[in-house]
Parts: structure tokens; sequence; C-alpha cells
């Protein structure tokens, strides 16, 4: 009797953990959770912190009244963005020192390069990587007319008025079919 019982509860279990993976595999593959989710999270997190930027500064962190600009997360964007020493005060960027962006610090990689954050300097700045060690390019409307050319399709605009993106694994800028965006 104590046997059968036993036997049961094990068939119980069994089938519980059956249940729990058939409802948390799917549910995985569904939220994703993989290094493109992070890149993405990350970029869109960038352009919410230019946003804030932009509604307490009413322009952005760079002025480029002809073209509109673009460039990279290294430290000409970000010590603004983070409100580093060097941007505080009347001649900075960041003339109140509001730290708009924050991150995790980066992860050091086998060849010296960081990844997956920022990698901070001793005023407060830093650069920012994305998941596959390189920096992310950004382009804003600096010249006002409420779009971008498409980085992807030159030529073309898109009606943004800040763009985020990463080159993803491969690291190439060039390979849209990898790159991970924000429009
Ligand atoms: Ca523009
Ligand atoms: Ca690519």
């Amino acid at each position: 009797m104590h046997r059968i019982k036993r036997v049961l509860n094990v068939i119980l279990m069994l089938g519980a953990i059956l249940l729990m993976f058939s409802l948390f595999v799917p549910f995985r593959s569904h939220t994703g959770g993989g290094p493109n989710t992070r890149a993405e999270a990350t970029a869109y997190n960038l352009k919410n912190s230019i946003s804030a930027y932009f509604t307490e500064y009413s322009e952005y962190p760079l002025r480029s009244p002809d073209i509109d600009i673009t460039v990279d997360t290294r430290n000409r964007l970000m010590n603004i963005l983070m409100g580093s020493d060097a941007e505080r005060g009347d001649e900075g960027r960041n003339s109140r020192g509001i730290a708009f962006y924050f991150d995790r610090v980066a992860k050091v990689m086998k060849d010296g390069r960081f990844y997956k954050g920022i990698s901070p300097d001793e005023n407060g700045g830093g650069i920012l990587w994305d998941t596959w060690g390189n920096p992310y390019h950004v382009r804003l409307d600096t010249n006002f007319d409420s779009k971008l050319d498409d980085p992807e399709s030159p030529g073309t605009t898109l009606p943004e008025s800040i763009a985020v993106w990463s080159a993803s694994k491969d690291g190439n800028f060039d390979t849209w079919e990898d790159n991970v965006k924000t429009w």
C-alpha cells in the first residue's frame, strides 16, 4: 500500500514538473531575455534620457544647427547625459549637473574592452557599451525639422527626433539585418 502511494506521488511530481516546463518554456521564448532584448532596452533608456534632457534644457545635448548630428555613446555625449563634473556649471552642456542616464557598470571582456553598461571615469562621466563591446550610435534632430535621415536607408527619412542603434553581435553597423534600433 505504502509502495503504491509512493509510486503515485512520484507520478504526480513528474506530472507537475512536466506541466511547469510546458508553461515555462513557451513563456520564456515569448518574452525573450536574450542579448538583443537587453541592447534594445538600453537603446530605449538612452533615447528616454535624451528626451528628459530635452525637456529640461529645451535643446539636445549637442548642437549642430545645419545637419542632424550623429555621435556614439563615448564621453562627448555621455558626460553630458550623466552630469559629469566637466559638463556642470555655466560653461558645460548640463549646467545643473542632472544625471539623466543611469546604468550598471560595464563588464570587462577578455580582450580588455567593455560591454553591457557604463565604464565610468573619475569625473562622473563615462562611455556606454552595448552587449557586444561597442558603443551605440545616436542621431539627433539638431536642425529641428522633426525628421532624421534613416541610417538604415540613406535618402529616406524617419519621423523621429532621436534614433539609437547598435551594430549587434557582428560589431558592424553596416549589416542591418542584426542591428538593434529604436525605430
Ligand atoms: Ca532633422
Ligand atoms: Ca550588424
